[in-house]
């Protein structure tokens, strides 16, 4: 049987049994498949991953319990999540040359938990954590959060701000990082866009943080991750990189050196679904000093580790081993930097003046438009991207004055630097047919304009088709 034989009757079986029970939900996965076939998606943070990574979920693994880590489990008979976990450790390990790594973590959020975890429980005295468990957390007020924080040393946290490309785990208060820590953001230089190491540097002195965080969720520049390790260094801070966004990169060493965050931090986070292109899930990477608090995420703040999900991840990561990865990392960035050029030569302001990585933000002030506003008329024309906030943004995280465009998921689709180019057409078209509206929200955008756009987004993706070898007709 051909491989693609192998897959499509492997969905299409599978969407056999699940209609059986109920149709709307398979009628639902079904379309969803249509969708994203039809759609020019350009989500920074997605991706599509292999059938091979997906078929990885869909079994009994899924069924087991395992709460502990490899060979010492609170339950009985995990001798095949213990393989499982095991293998995907391996395959981490080897693909980032971390020393550790921990495979548990359901999402990018928990697995950053689970680092902060682990630094305070590394670095806070016992007596402070016994005072803590005998606290009711859920009705605390923000006195009694700053009290518990004083239990904790008064830790501080030096984080990317917000509107910089920082990430609501990195310190701010609609995450509990935001109460875990006291928090300070380093932002980007006014002129140029970029990070400032010096006044992060001086910054740092001042507040003297338990921990800086490198990473970001949209900023479109390299991160000298030495440097920032030198900071730490020099303020006795503990340096964690979030590399959620940017793991692909560094998988596929596009970012080698300075610009590693294993090589630079004492410990790493991630996420799995993104340029990494695995499942939906998380990881931890660490110094071998951090192992066993690391090892206690599960229960400390992760319920049961999926198994079906680390096969999957054992599976991505394996895939990110190939040679061909390391090609595909680069042209996430050559798709990239097409697209800022394109995008730059029809007159966008594009933020810090071009990027380094996956991801492009635009100001779209520049239209007269907000974020929300330009999203939406994007949307309308069938290209899917989102509103962000850029720096010093007027308009503040919900509205915003950006849009953050991101390459990896149409590389894996095939599309080049060429098609880039012919991106950039399209979404100039839109933002300068678009006029803003009554409010942030509304905007007028000629139907014929959008319908057309949204026509030839598709004729453009029909040479580049998503998941050619499932058929599920
Ligand atoms: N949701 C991810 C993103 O879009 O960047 C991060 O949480």
């Amino acid at each position: 049987m051909s491989a693609l034989n192998a897959e499509s009757t492997a969905f299409r079986s599978a969407l056999e049994a699940v209609r059986a029970v109920e149709p709307r939900i398979a009628d639902a996965i079904a379309q969803e498949l249509t969708d994203q076939r039809e759609s020019l998606k350009l989500i920074a943070s997605e991706n599509y991953a292999s059938p091979a990574v997906l078929l990885a979920m869909g079994n009994w693994l899924s069924d087991k319990y395992a709460e502990g880590t490899i060979g010492r489990r609170f339950y009985a008979g995990c001798q095949n999540v213990d393989t499982v976990e095991a293998i995907a450790v391996e395959h981490g390990k080897a693909l980032f040359n971390a020393p550790y790594a921990y495979v548990q973590p359901h999402s990018g959020i928990d697995a950053n938990l689970v680092a902060y975890w682990a630094i305070l429980a590394d670095r806070v005295e016992a007596p402070a954590l016994a005072k803590v468990q005998k606290r009711n957390v859920n009705d605390m007020t923000d006195a009694e959060w700053a009290e518990l924080r004083a239990a904790f040393g008064n830790q501080r946290m030096l984080g990317m701000s917000l509107d910089a490309g920082g990430h609501l785990t990195h310190g701010f208060r609609p995450n509990i990082s935001g109460k875990m820590f006291d928090q300070r953001s380093y932002g980007v230089d006014a002129a140029t866009g970029q990070i400032d190491y010096a006044a992060l540097r001086e910054s740092a002195k001042e507040f003297r943080p338990l921990v800086i965080v490198g990473g970001y969720s949209a900023y479109p520049r390299k991160v000298n991750f030495r440097i920032m390790r030198e900071i730490a260094d020099e303020v006795g801070a503990t340096f964690m990189v979030d590399m959620a966004h940017f793991a692909g990169l560094v998988a596929g060493k596009v970012f080698t050196g300075d610009f590693d965050p294993i090589a630079n931090a004492h410990i790493v986070t991630t996420t799995t679904h993104k340029s990494l292109r695995g499942p939906r899930g998380g990881a931890v990477f660490c110094q071998p000093e951090l192992a066993d608090q690391v090892d206690r995420g599960c229960p400390m703040v992760l319920g049961g580790p999926l198994a079906h999900v680390m096969a999957a991840k054992a599976v991505a990561f394996a895939e990110a081993r190939r040679p061909e990865f390391a090609d595909y990392a680069q042209r996430i960035v050559d798709n990239s930097q097409a697209l800022a050029a394109g995008l730059t030569s029809r007159g966008a302001t594009v933020v810090s003046g071009g990027t380094d990585n996956h991801l492009v933000l635009i100001d779209v002030d520049k239209y007269g438009l907000t974020g929300r506003q330009a999203e939406q008329a994007l949307l309308d024309s069938g290209i899917v991207t989102n509103r962000n906030a850029i720096p010093q943004d007027p308009n503040g995280a919900w509205y915003t004055s950006g849009i953050r465009i991101g390459t990896p998921a149409l590389t894996t689709r095939g599309l080049g630097t060429g098609e880039m180019d012919q991106i950039a057409e399209l979404m100039h078209t839109v933002l300068t047919s678009t006029r803003a509206g009554a409010s942030k929200a509304k905007f007028d955008l000629d139907a014929a304009v959008s319908e057309r756009v949204a026509k030839q987004a598709t004729e453009l993706l029909a040479d580049f088709p998503l998941y050619p070898t499932v058929d599920i007709s």
